[in-house]
């Protein structure tokens, strides 16, 4: 494939554009998933509470971030160059302490707080999820708001038992959908888009998920002191 012939096509686009989420499939095999969950299952506390920009240590896990169609994907829906930000991985882990965490529904540009459309994630799950074992739910349209009052938490380094994620109210008009997400595909959010997860009630089944925060290169942003955004090239 030629470099600038975008694995999207023209409706996966516009669905971006609309709803401020997108999913794509197939991105990563299930053997590099289980070889990245193996890496973090070797920086792992006992509590399997989340990892925090392991990128900036482990090639493996730089290398994902800067994966060719992932970059390729970024910079179709943002029509510019775009820069990697930082890294974040959650297990949420069957009989761990984090097993319940469930994000409050939050905007994640509300952390960063880029200019609007800048800011852009991709959440990839090394495991099938739904919401029964901690998935994720979304507020199609939503991207179109400013960044919304909010009650700030504390989001990472959280107790174990509280709900992190910077809670909005949600306007009346958008209307909550689940998500399913398959292993080693992407979820890519817009930075204004409202979402959440559901705790992880299954037994059998943890659900971890690496998150990585994107950008268009340029574009203003707030480092942060505990996430530590930095502008990391992809090329
Ligand atoms: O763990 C999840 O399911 C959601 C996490 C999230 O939305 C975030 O870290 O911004
Ligand atoms: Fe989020």
């Amino acid at each position: 494939m030629n470099q600038n012939e975008s694995i999207l096509t023209q409706s996966q686009i516009q669905f971006y554009h609309e709803n401020g989420y997108l999913i794509v499939e197939n991105i990563l095999s299930n053997h590099d998933c289980d070889l990245a969950l193996k890496i973090f299952e070797e920086h792992a506390n006992n509590s399997y509470s989340g990892i925090m920009n392991l990128d900036r240590k482990v090639k493996e896990i730089r290398d994902i971030m800067k994966h060719p169609e992932i970059v390729n994907l970024l910079e179709t829906l943002q029509n510019a160059e775009v820069i990697g930000l930082q890294t974040m991985f959650l297990f949420k882990r069957v009989n761990s302490p984090y097993a319940l965490q469930a994000w409050n529904p939050h905007q994640d540009n509300a952390y960063a707080q880029a200019p609007w459309g800048a800011y852009i994630t991709g959440n990839i799950p090394f495991a099938d999820q739904d919401p029964e074992n901690g998935g994720m739910y979304i507020y199609p349209g939503s991207h179109k708001e400013d960044i919304l009052p909010n009650v700030t938490v504390k989001s990472f380094h959280e107790q174990p038992g509280t709900n992190p994620g910077h809670s909005v109210k949600i306007p009346e008009k958008y209307k909550k959908v689940d998500l399913y997400l398959k292993k080693g595909s992407i979820l890519m959010l817009h930075g204004n888009v409202i979402h959440g997860s559901y705790p992880n009630l299954s037994k059998t089944r943890s659900r971890p998920m690496l998150l990585i925060p994107y950008l268009t290169k340029g574009a203003k942003f707030i480092p942060g002191n505990v996430a530590q955004r930095m502008e990391i090239p992809l090329r």
